[in-house]
């Protein structure tokens, strides 16, 4: 008999989240991850990652929003560690940009608490931002940003204390499908369970070459500034997060000041990479243009420049996630591609996944990260 019922590859923010769920129904759990707990290798940290339910990307996100927004809660209470900040969000641009509208359809579809403000109510609620005329923006209140350190952290720490056997800096070199049960090889030795999760993050073109599923892994950069003139204004009880579409649909997002630094980036548009050869140095021009782009927006932001952090996103061709049973492999389930916008669903994911290992199928919806809707298709889209 194996030791294990299952083996979690990946303990970033998905796979911790996983590990957790499973070893709290009593499976007997080994997680395997590359690098030390909670890295800055992956896709999950930077101290900040938006959380919001008028969902542009699709109202399909919304239900599982709800329930994620019912588990970052109870994980804060469960590990004793805080995580989310509900400060509201503000997704800003013209009327039909698909940040506005998308986020219109969904918070109307689902009846999710939502104003929408003109340029000058923006100006007068938001003092901070410049909207150009024409711009509105859809305020939801419960919006707002987790802490992916701290979530992985909780994650892995309740994952141990339900049992799970954790195993760091020990990369997966293979797994295989023996039929009745999976074998996975890393340079320590060869270990065996009746099913395998796979949440790979930006290593998923390598340890799912067989998913049928064209990843594209890109580089992306944060950036914190102190504002000019002092971080009052950017202080959570006052300041929304955001995301801000120009009139070429190149979005910028951004979150209150944190110790007196506030973060802002570029959603996509990153250059395209894998883990080993990312760029990790970030250039002086990337700054100046990062700086450009939000100081039109906010103009004191960019005030002094303090630190950068690069990142990965991995993109499916149509940038929806991919959670489901493998499709070639009855007993192993992925949970990947979550494309620059998957972290505030982690403990939905979680629960997602443990159900897919213990049940076989789930009551939540997602039907929309089938795998097979991308069988033939390639690169980002
Ligand atoms: O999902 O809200 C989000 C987001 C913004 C930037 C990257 N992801």
């Amino acid at each position: 008999m194996t030791a294990y019922d299952v083996i979690v590859i990946g303990l970033g923010g998905m796979g911790s989240a996983a590990a957790f769920r499973l070893a709290e129904r009593g499976q007997r759990v080994l997680g395997l991850e590359r690098h030390e707990p909670v890295h800055t290798k992956g896709s999950s940290h930077g101290g900040s990652r938006i959380t919001r339910q008028a969902y542009f990307e699709d109202p399909a996100y919304v239900p599982l929003l709800l329930r994620a927004h019912e588990l970052w809660p109870r994980l804060e209470a469960d590990a004793g560690l805080p995580i989310f900040t509900r400060c509201g969000g503000l997704m800003v641009g013209g009327p039909e940009s698909r940040t506005v509208a998308g986020s219109v359809r969904s918070a109307e579809k689902w009846g999710l608490a939502h104003e929408i403000l003109t340029a000058a109510e923006i100006r007068e609620r938001f003092p901070t931002m410049r909207p150009a005329e024409g711009d509105i923006g859809l305020y939801e209140p419960g919006a707002g940003f987790v802490v992916p350190e701290a979530s992985v952290t909780a994650h892995l720490r309740l994952a141990e204390r339900a049992g799970a056997d954790l195993r760091f800096t020990e990369p997966v070199l293979s797994w295989r499908d023996d039929g009745d049960g999976v074998r996975v090889t890393t340079p320590l030795g060869e270990y065996t369970a009746g099913r395998l999760v796979v949440c790979p993050g930006a290593w998923a073109p390598g340890l799912l070459a067989d998913l049928g599923v064209t990843f594209t892994v890109e580089r992306q950069v944060q950036y914190w500034f102190a504002p000019a003139g002092g971080a009052e204004p950017f202080a959570p009880e006052r300041h929304p997060v955001y995301i801000w579409e120009n009139e070429h649909g190149r979005q910028c997002y951004g979150f209150p000041a944190v110790d007196g630094e506030a973060k802002v980036a570029f959603f996509r548009g990153g250059l395209t990479c894998t883990p080993e050869t990312i760029d990790r140095t970030v250039h002086p021009h990337e700054v100046d243009e990062m700086a450009a782009f939000a100081g039109a927006r906010l103009p004191s932001l960019p005030g002094e420049f303090r630190r950068a952090a690069t990142c990965m996103y991995t993109n499916t061709p149509d940038e929806h996630f991919v959670i489901a049973r493998h499709p070639a492999h009855d007993n192993v389930v992925v949970a990947c591609g979550f494309s620059g916008h998957g972290f505030k669903f982690v403990p939905v994911v979680g629960e997602v996944v443990a159900d897919l290992v213990t049940d076989g199928a789930t009551e939540h919806p997602i039907a929309l990260f089938d795998p097979a809707r991308l069988a033939g298709s390639r690169g980002a889209a």
